[in-house]
C-alpha cells in the first residue's frame, strides 16, 4: 500500500481525498496557496506545503514546486483531484519520470483523451457509438468540408480537437455559413489551446448528457458502475447530476457499460474514468472521456456503495481489482446539488466570510464540503464551496429528501445558489425527469420561473 500521497488540489475535493487516504492508512501532504492556509483539509493532513501565491498559475498550477513538495515529504504518489493539474499528461508524465506514482491513467492514456479527434478515433475503432462526423481533422479545402456536412446532414457542429468541456464550439444551420464558421472555430482555437485542428460532427438538437463511471486497474480487469445524468446544466456548467439517469433501463445500462469497459481494456486504461455520451432518442453517442475523478462521482457511490477515490488509490498502489461487474448493484437514486458561492440570480461569484454554516442531515444525506463557520472564501478560485448527496431508495424519496435538506442548509455570511437548487427541486419539469441539456437555461429565461 501507499504510505504517503501530496493531495494536489483544494477546497472539497482535497478533503475527500484526505479522507480517502485515512481511511487506508495513507499519510498525506497538503499542499496549498498562501491564500488557503485555513483550508479544512490543510489542518488535517499530516504534513502542508505552502507551494506559492494566491493565483492558481503560481501555484496550484505550479508543476515543479509540487513535485518538490513530494520531493522534500518522501511521498510515493500524487492525487491530481479534478481541474487544475488533473488532465494534463505532461504533469503526469513530470510526475512518473521524477519517480513519483500519479494517481490516475498514463500520460499517453491523458494525452490521447486531451485530443477530441484522437479520442474519437480510438473509441471508435473500440466500438464504443460515436456521432456521426469527420472523424478526422478538417483540412483547408472548404469544397471537401462542404461535401462532409452535405453527407452529415445540417445543423453540423464544429468543435476544436483541443477543447472539450463546451469550449471551442460553434453550430452551422445552413451551408453558406459553413466556411466562416470552420476558420473562425479554428482561430480561437489556435488562440486558446495553441491548436487550431478543428473536426466536425452533425449537430443533436436536443440530447441529454449520459455518462458512465469505470474502474480500470491497468492489469486486464475493468468495470463500469452505470450512468449519471447531468442535463441540469448552465453554459456547460452542471448544476444537479443523478444516478441512474431517468428512463434507462437495466439492458441499456448494461449494454453501454459493457462497450466502455471494452473499450478500457482495449485502449490499456488505467483509475477512474468517465465516458461522456450524448443520449437522444434511445442512442448513445460517444462525445469525450474524462481522465480524472469528477465532481459528480458521489452519486455513483451512494448508488453502488462503492468509494471510487479509495479504489483509485488502490489502483494507484498496484492492486488488481478487487470487485467484479456481478458485484455492482444499483440501489435506488442519489442526486447532488452543487452549492456556489454566487448571486443566485445574477450568478456573480459571492466570496467572503462564513459567518454561519449549519450542514443538513437524517437518513441518505451527504455533504461534501470544506466550508466552516468562520472560514473565509478567496476570491481567487471555483465558487463551488459543496455538494449536497442524497439517496433514497426512489427518485421521488431522494427528490423528497434533497427538498429538506437544502431547506435545512444555512450558509450565512456569503450568497449561495440555495434558492436557485430550491427553486429547480421544485420544478415540475424536473421532478418528471429526463430533460434535455437546454432545460434548466430554457426554464430559466420563461419570467415568473415558477
Ligand atoms: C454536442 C452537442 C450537440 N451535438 N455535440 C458541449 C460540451 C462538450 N462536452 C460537448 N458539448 C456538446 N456537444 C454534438 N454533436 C451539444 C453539446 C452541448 C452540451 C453537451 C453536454 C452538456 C451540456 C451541453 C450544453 C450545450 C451544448
Amino acid at each position: 500500500m501507499l504510505d504517503k500521497v501530496v493531495i494536489a488540489n483544494r477546497g472539497e475535493i482535497a478533503l475527500r481525498v484526505l479522507r480517502a487516504c485515512h481511511a487506508l492508512g495513507i499519510r498525506t501532504v497538503a499542499v496549498h496557496s498562501t491564500a488557503d492556509r485555513n483550508l479544512k483539509h490543510v489542518g488535517m493532513a499530516d504534513e502542508s506545503i505552502c507551494i506559492g501565491p494566491a493565483p492558481a498559475g503560481e501555484s496550484y498550477l505550479n508543476i515543479p514546486r509540487i513535485i518538490a513538495a513530494a520531493e522534500v515529504t518522501d511521498a510515493q504518489a500524487i492525487h491530481p483531484g479534478y481541474g487544475f493539474l488533473a488532465e494534463r499528461a505532461d504533469f503526469a508524465e513530470q510526475v512518473e519520470k521524477s519517480g513519483f506514482i500519479f494517481i490516475g491513467p498514463s500520460p499517453e492514456v491523458i494525452h490521447l483523451m486531451g485530443d477530441k479527434v484522437e479520442a474519437i478515433k480510438a473509441m471508435k475503432a473500440a466500438g464504443v457509438p460515436c456521432v456521426p462526423g469527420s472523424g478526422a481533422p478538417l483540412g483547408d479545402d472548404i469544397v471537401a468540408s462542404t461535401r462532409i456536412a452535405r453527407e452529415i446532414g445540417y445543423p453540423v457542429i464544429i468543435k476544436a480537437a483541443g477543447g472539450g468541456g463546451g469550449r471551442g464550439m460553434r453550430v452551422v444551420y445552413t451551408e453558406g455559413h459553413l466556411s466562416s464558421a470552420i476558420a473562425m472555430t479554428r482561430q480561437e482555437a489556435k488562440a486558446a489551446f495553441g491548436n487550431d485542428q478543428v473536426y466536425m460532427e452533425k449537430f443533436l438538437e436536443n440530447p441529454r448528457h449520459v455518462e458512465i463511471q469505470v474502474l480500470a486497474d491497468g492489469k486486464g480487469h475493468a468495470i463500469h458502475l452505470g450512468e449519471r445524468d447531468c442535463s441540469m446544466q448552465r453554459r456547460h456548467q452542471k448544476v444537479v447530476e443523478e444516478a441512474p439517469a431517468p428512463g434507462i433501463s437495466a439492458e441499456e445500462r448494461a449494454a453501454i457499460g459493457k462497450v466502455c469497459v471494452d473499450a478500457c481494456l482495449r485502449i490499456g486504461y488505467r483509475g477512474a474514468g468517465t465516458f461522456e455520451f450524448l443520449y437522444e432518442n434511445g442512442r448513445f453517442y460517444f462525445i469525450e472521456m474524462n481522465t480524472r475523478i469528477q465532481v459528480e462521482h458521489p452519486v455513483t457511490e451512494m448508488i453502488t456503495g462503492i468509494d471510487l477515490v479509495r479504489e483509485q488509490l488502490l489502483i494507484a498502489a498496484g492492486e488488481p481489482l478487487s470487485i467484479r461487474q456481478e458485484d455492482i448493484h444499483i440501489t435506488g437514486h442519489a442526486i447532488e446539488c452543487r452549492i456556489n458561492a454566487e448571486d443566485p440570480d445574477t450568478f456573480m461569484p459571492s466570496p467572503g466570510t462564513i459567518k454561519r454554516f449549519e450542514a443538513p442531515g437524517g437518513p441518505g444525506v451527504r455533504v461534501d464540503t470544506h466550508i466552516y463557520d468562520g472560514y473565509r472564501i478567496p476570491p481567487n478560485y471555483d465558487s463551488m464551496i459543496g455538494k449536497l448527496i442524497v439517496h433514497g431508495p426512489d427518485r421521488a424519496t431522494a427528490i423528497a429528501r434533497m427538498r429538506i435538506a437544502l431547506a435545512e442548509m444555512v450558509v450565512e455570511g456569503i450568497r449561495t445558489n440555495i434558492p436557485l437548487q430550491q427553486r429547480i427541486l421544485a420544478d415540475g419539469g424536473f421532478q418528471h425527469g429526463g430533460q434535455n441539456i437546454h432545460y434548466l437555461e430554457k426554464r430559466m429565461a420563461e419570467k415568473g420561473r415558477d
